[in-house]
């Protein structure tokens, strides 16, 4: 890339540069077929840092069309553990923020398959989910869940308040660090809420991230990995400002973010502590990055070492989740199908595919279970709670697990 010096700060104009690259990278959730392989789209995944406004970036992002449309393929129902957290969640929306209103209104930016609305809906609370991804909004539609099938923007704020009037609530989960035009974002949002109305939006954090070297939350989709100073500076200039933030222990660390218009609502004294311990933590300096970059190299080396060992003893590893972050993985590390024999993946429209650039086929998870493999390497390290609680039996049948996430690890 020789155009570094001209690539501005998506969120303050400040010219940044990347301050590494994972190369050449499809589209994370781009799962094909055979005859596909040679229109494969490629762009290349370098991140950024602003040393101006704090925003964690990609230099280069895929038009948002080549992400998200008519056969996107993650449906965030298929965790069980992630429909309690968006039922808890729609719950603590309930409570502390709707409780008392007359006739409230909700909108989710991102509504998926209606992982969040349906609680709404079940509850007969006015609601819209605004999805792009028509595929996955048909399945929120087929729950009566009512979702438009667009791209969220300042027009379409004032189209759904002339329709609906002005949201009590705008709520969004793993959807706004997606979005490139966060600006024109944050001018829909406030278009849309009311003046006591509040934004609630949560997404993979970048302080865990560092921490954990949890590289693999970058791609395509995340466009920003968010950290409470980043948020605050990006919503200041519209008038909303960071009222509480609540981690999560989701998506291997997320921070839920909420904000609301300026002087609408005291600041949670949560906001300066977390302010405060990213400082501490070095989020907002340089240095911080180059050692991210170098715990990522250790970590990559430290994978392929040990799948090229089992590869030597003829092992039988095969993937578990087909998820977006693993595509980052394979793609950066270089495994291939000589290391990982397929992935498993419950979703159907990922199987019988092949994983994005690596080309590892995904199959139905009975695959998994019709004859073990020697090692199970956890691409959903995320979901690892859920899952070695559901697969007893594959390490009772001698099965190993491998994680990457903090550290490469084989273990039982
Ligand atoms: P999972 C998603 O990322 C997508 P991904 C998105 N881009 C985003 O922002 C992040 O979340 C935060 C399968 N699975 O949740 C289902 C099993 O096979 O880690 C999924 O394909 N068996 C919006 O894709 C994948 O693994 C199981 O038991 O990284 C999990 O994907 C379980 C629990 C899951 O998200
Ligand atoms: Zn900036």
């Amino acid at each position: 890339m020789n155009q570094k010096s001209s690539v501005h700060c998506r969120i303050c104009d400040t010219p940044i540069e990347a301050f590494m690259s994972f190369g050449r990278m499809p589209i994370a959730n781009g799962f094909l077929t055979a005859e596909e392989v040679s229109e494969e789209y490629f762009f290349e995944l370098a991140p950024a840092f602003c040393g101006n406004c704090g925003m964690f970036q990609l230099i280069e992002q895929p038009q948002p069309d080549k992400m998200f449309h008519g056969h996107y393929a993650f449906y965030s129902s298929t965790s069980r553990f992630m429909q309690l957290h968006f039922e808890n969640f729609a719950n603590s929306v309930m409570k502390d923020v709707l409780a008392g209103r007359a006739d409230p209104f909700v909108v989710e930016l991102g509504s998926n398959d209606g992982i969040m609305l349906r609680h709404f809906n079940d509850r007969g609370i006015r609601h819209l989910g605004i999805e792009p991804s028509v595929n996955v909004a048909d399945v929120a539609r087929r729950h009566g869940i009512h979702t438009i099938s667009s791209f969220f923007s300042p027009a379409l704020a004032e189209d759904i308040v002339a329709e609906h009037g002005k949201a009590d609530a705008i709520l969004a989960a793993n959807v706004m660090c997606h979005i490139a035009d966060l600006r024109g974002i944050a001018a829909g949002v406030q278009r849309l809420l009311k003046p006591d109305g509040v934004l609630i939006f949560e997404d993979p954090y970048l302080g865990d991230m560092i921490a954990k070297t949890s590289y693999d939350q970058i791609y395509d989709e995340h466009v920003f990995i968010f950290s409470a100073s980043s948020v605050k500076r990006a919503f200041d200039p519209y008038d909303l400002e960071l009222a509480d933030v609540m981690p999560q222990i989701t998506h291997g660390g997320s921070m839920r973010y909420l904000l609301a218009p300026k002087g609408s609502r005291p600041a949670s004294p949560r906001v300066h502590a977390q302010l405060e311990k990213e400082r501490s933590q070095g989020l907002q300096e340089a240095e911080t990055y180059l050692r991210f970059r170098q715990n990522c190299e250790a970590s990559r080396a430290r994978l392929m070492q040990t799948l090229e060992e089992l590869r030597a003893q003829d092992k039988r590893v095969v993937g578990y989740g087909a998820t977006s972050k693993s595509t980052t993985v394979t793609n950066y590390c270089g495994v291939t199908p000589a290391h990982v024999e397929f992935i498993s993946d419950t979703t159907p429209i990922k199987q019988g595919k092949l994983s994005p650039g690596a080309h590892i086929p995904v199959r139905p998870y009975i695959e998994f279970t019709r004859q073990y493999p020697d090692y199970a390497l956890l691409f959903a390290w995320n979901h690892a709670a859920e899952i070695r609680d559901k697969e007893k039996a594959f390490v009772a049948a001698g099965g190993k697990w491998i994680v990457y996430v903090p550290e490469v690890k084989v273990f039982s």
